[in-house]
């Protein structure tokens, strides 16, 4: 794939790079990794070899099929497998999915929304580790192991930041810019982080606090939901520089305003569910009050 494509010397065909194996799935559904259904405070918490370890890439695509070669092409081979979560294309996203990589696996997802998409992608995902990334072009798979490297080294929810020291967006318009400036005062008010971004879409995690993060948005908010329960639940967050480029063709399906107020719904409401499910603890027990101050790394906004 990408940068690492090989050729065969004698039949002068590209070479399948080598994706390190998953591990299986029993009859339930589980696999044989631990379940975080009660709290394990220190195993959690050490470096890992991430060689060891397998990654899922989920790309939630409507109409992406111009962008999708660019973004397939480059991701990189710790990644173990591609999960294209689809069902409302009406393009050949599909046809180029399987052109670009033939071991991709397509769920259909028919209601709209990315958090339907990234849910259900959630959901299907064998890796030990998640990624999330859009298909537009506008993030580079290259960034990934980044996000790898900072998982590897205990931390557990890793996101992209178009805002710190690093990063950059050519794509975000004033107006977004100041919408999302204003919900991360929010949000580092609300949580008592150091949050640069919000609005972001690549971002990655360990799967086994799947069940924890406990998903339910349904459109753009989502990644604002997962950022919000991965700090309120305890979970070590941390931020790494992200190059935003522009969508290289298509339409946005975002729109500002009604997805911006979908956001601020989504962080008074975080802000009341953890108070009512952890009544003032984090799952890790460090934080008081319920927000793990100090615990995000990354300047302040
Ligand atoms: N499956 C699915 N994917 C979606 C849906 N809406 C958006 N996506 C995908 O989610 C990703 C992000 O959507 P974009 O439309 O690029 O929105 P954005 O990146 O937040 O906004 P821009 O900066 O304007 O591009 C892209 O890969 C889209 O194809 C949807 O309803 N279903
Ligand atoms: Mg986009």
């Amino acid at each position: 794939m990408g940068t690492a494509h090989q050729w065969d010397s004698e039949s002068g065909e590209r070479m399948r790079p080598k994706r390190p194996e998953l591990r299986p799935v029993t009859d339930n559904g589980q696999t044989d990794l631990p379940r975080s259904t009660e709290w394990r405070p220190t195993p959690r918490r050490r470096a890992t070899d991430l060689s060891a370890l397998t990654v899922s890439l989920v790309i939630p695509t409507k109409n992406e099929a111009r962008n999708l070669a660019t973004v397939l092409d480059h991701v990189p081979d710790t990644v173990s497998e591609v999960i294209l979560v689809d069902g409302l294309s009406s393009d050949v996203t599909e046809k180029m999915a399987v052109v670009c990589e033939p071991d991709v696996r397509i769920i259909r997802v028919p209601s709209p929304g990315k958090g339907n998409a990234l849910r259900a992608g959630f959901a299907a995902a064998r890796g030990d580790i998640i990624v999330a990334m859009d298909a537009d072009g506008s993030m580079s798979p290259t960034e990934i192991p980044n996000l790898l490297y900072f998982l590897e080294h205990g931390f557990d929810f890793v996101k992209g930041s178009r805002f710190m020291v690093g990063g950059g967006s050519l794509d975000i318009t004033p107006i977004r810019r100041a919408g999302n400036r204003a919900l991360v005062g929010l949000a580092n008010r609300f949580y008592r982080t150091h949050l640069t971004d919000l609005c972001y879409g690549l971002f990655a995690f360990r799967r086994e606090f799947l069940d924890d993060l406990d998903l339910r948005s349904t459109g753009f908010e989502i990644e604002t939901e997962i950022t919000a329960r991965a700090v309120l639940i305890g979970l070590r967050v941390t931020e790494v520089p992200s190059m935003e480029l522009p969508r290289r063709s298509g339409n946005s399906n975002l729109r500002t305003f009604r997805d911006g107020a979908r956001v601020l719904q989504t962080l008074f409401h975080e802000r009341a569910r953890a108070k009512l499910e952890l009544g003032g603890k984090t799952k890790a027990g460090r934080g008081g009050g319920g927000t793990p101050e100090g615990e995000v790394q990354g300047a302040d906004s």
